[in-house]
């Protein structure tokens, strides 16, 4: 209870930052786009990492807040970069309690509408493939309006750690699969961790949609992902989630 006052307060009060962490293409070097993850800069504890508030809001309405703060924030930050001539796409994280809302497309919507010049494809709403996602007949619709009626773009997070993945993949028409971060760590020493991240590569090609390799920490993962036909990663071998700030920096420095 009064984490979520405190929270409250925060987002009246800015206290809120969005982190980047850059997605690259490994074969060409291309910087194509950034995840959003959200910090806490609290005023007596300093910067927080989600998995220290997040987990406290979840189910509680407030999680929509927030929900709906990170994609205007986001927004905001695109036009930012795209002014900068750094034609990038973001993604945010969307808890299923908001993706399940009654108003999800209205809040998605509304954050499109605080910069109606940024093209919407630049927006990626990442949707956990292991999240219960509940009726999965009402999640389709939903993702379906979002590509066809909003055109944002769709990523399934984490995926390979759900209990129905492929169903997902079938039924979910996400433009993009981001292979979870275990599979990738593991496939190093594990073969058949490999063999996974093999098939899920293969498995996108066929369905045609993009993958994107999570948690990519050595230059050994990203040949081996390469090998697999995965080019496509994110990682703290590439980079580091980093405040908006260092964004220009970084991607001037990259190459
Ligand atoms: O940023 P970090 O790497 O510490 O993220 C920890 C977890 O918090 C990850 O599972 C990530 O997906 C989640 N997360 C980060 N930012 C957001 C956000 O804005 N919304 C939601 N729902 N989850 C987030
Ligand atoms: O669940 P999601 O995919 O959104 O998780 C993102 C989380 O993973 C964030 O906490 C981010 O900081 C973290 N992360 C990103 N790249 C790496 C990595 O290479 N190694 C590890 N251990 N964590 C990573
Ligand atoms: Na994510």
């Amino acid at each position: 209870q009064q984490w979520l006052q405190q929270i409250r307060l925060g987002l009246e009060q800015d206290q809120f930052r969005l982190f980047y962490q850059p997605k690259v293409n490994m074969r060409t070097g291309e910087v194509f786009g950034m995840e959003a993850l959200i910090r806490w800069v609290h005023p007596k504890k300093g910067l927080l990492s989600p998995i220290h508030f997040l987990p406290l809001i979840e189910g509680s309405e407030i999680e929509i807040d927030v929900g709906n703060w990170v994609m205007r924030s986001a927004m905001q930050q695109l036009q930012v970069w795209h002014d900068e001539g750094k034609e990038i796409e973001v993604s945010v994280n969307v808890a299923s309690l908001h993706l399940q809302s009654a108003h999800f497309i209205d809040d998605v919507e509304a954050a499109l509408a605080t910069h109606a010049d940024i093209d919407s494809r630049y927006l990626q709403l990442e949707i956990v493939e292991t999240s219960a996602l509940g009726d999965i007949g009402a999640i389709s619709k939903v993702i379906k309006l979002c590509r066809d009626l909003l055109g944002v773009s769709i990523a399934l997070d984490d995926f390979g750690t759900g209990y129905s993945s492929l169903t997902h993949l079938r039924h979910l028409t996400a433009s993009t699969i981001k292979i979870d971060q275990t599979f990738v760590r593991d496939m190093l020493d594990d073969p058949q961790d490999y063999t996974i991240v093999d098939g899920v590569s293969g498995l996108a090609e066929a369905f045609n949609r993009q993958v994107i390799a999570e948690g990519v920490e050595t230059t050994e993962s990203g040949l081996m992902l390469l090998m697999s036909g995965c080019e496509r990663a994110q990682g703290y071998g590439i980079a580091k989630p980093m405040p908006a700030e260092e964004v220009l920096i970084w991607l001037n420095a990259y190459k």
